[in-house]
């Protein structure tokens, strides 16, 4: 088993593309919602967002709530409050967005009382929602808009037009969500990316992210690990490890031996759905 990792080198070519487009777009922009997943807020976050989206009134978003361990993500919710972020936490199953409406209203009436002072009209706020991939951004439109997902028109005078689609009277949702890419030259962090499944399957090694979710569950929930498995410590080469598991989940080949490949799917799906419980990956250093 190998157990060292590889490094994750997942960059597209995009990229750079996507920050020229979103950069352009914030012209039009008065508030960003910039989305990460609360069993990873740290991992999900985007890199170098603050250069691209400089002073831009933006509130972080926290989706996946219902999915992570509330204690420890609080304390990163709590971290970004004391730097003066505006952070709302969302458990978007539920489709309650009722706290994200109220704080982008409270974030509008600053910009509409210096519109006034400039002599302009008020009008509804415009949002652009950005995040990694997989981090709910969809969703989240979804859940705002519901069944109205008629654009409410164009704003031409960019390379294709923008369309906006309203989610009530106060606020209108540019209608594609910038997707952009964490800092993957953090390693520790690619891997929980990886194993909280934002990154493709294709490019990333299954027995890697297998041994890294075990590791990580080790360390942060071993009685987690226990219950599931009854694993009660880690082996330097994951053999004895992977042995239990297999036995205990029948993951046998012809002939009785244990299917190695079979046992890493099997942990990778079982945190893929939940089996572990609530989970936080991301701690604050
Ligand atoms: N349990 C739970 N699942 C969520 C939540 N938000 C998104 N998801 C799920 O996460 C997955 C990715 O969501 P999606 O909106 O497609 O992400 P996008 O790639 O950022 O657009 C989907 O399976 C969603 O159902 C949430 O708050 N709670
Ligand atoms: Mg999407």
């Amino acid at each position: 088993m190998n157990k060292d990792k590889t490094n994750i080198n997942w960059f597209p070519g995009h990229m750079a593309k996507t920050r020229r487009e979103i950069s352009e777009q914030l012209k039009l922009i008065d508030i960003v919602y910039e989305v990460v997943d609360s069993r990873m807020p740290l991992s999900s976050k985007i890199a170098d967002i603050d250069d691209l989206i400089k002073d831009k009134p933006r509130i972080l978003v926290f989706t996946k709530y219902d999915l992570c361990d509330q204690k420890e993500t609080d304390k990163i919710v709590e971290y970004y409050q004391k730097l003066c972020y505006d952070v709302v936490t969302l458990n978007l199953m539920s489709g309650n967005v009722s706290s994200l409406l109220s704080k982008t209203n409270e974030i509008m009436q600053k910009i509409q009382a210096d519109r006034v002072k400039k002599g302009l009209k008020e009008r509804a706020a415009r949002v652009l929602i950005i995040g990694a991939p997989n981090v709910g951004k969809s969703t989240l439109i979804n859940r705002l808009v519901g069944r109205k997902s008629a654009g409410v028109g164009n704003t031409p005078g960019f390379t294709k037009n923008l369309s906006w689609i309203r989610v009530n009277k106060d606020i209108e949702l540019l209608d594609s969500p910038g997707i952009l890419w964490p800092k993957l030259e953090d390693q520790e962090a690619a891997h929980v990316l990886a194993a909280l499944s934002s990154i493709k399957e294709e490019v990333v090694n299954v027995d890697e992210i297998a041994c890294f979710i075990l590791r990580k569950l080790y360390e942060l929930y071993p009685e987690r690990l226990e219950e599931r498995y009854g694993i009660h410590q880690l082996d330097e080469d994951f053999i004895e490890t992977y042995e239990l598991i297999g036995k205990k989940r029948g993951a046998l080949s012809k002939g009785g031996v244990i299917d190695y490949d079979k046992v890493s799917n099997i942990i990778v799906k079982d945190l893929k759905n939940g089996y572990f419980g609530e989970i936080t990956f991301d701690r604050l250093k």
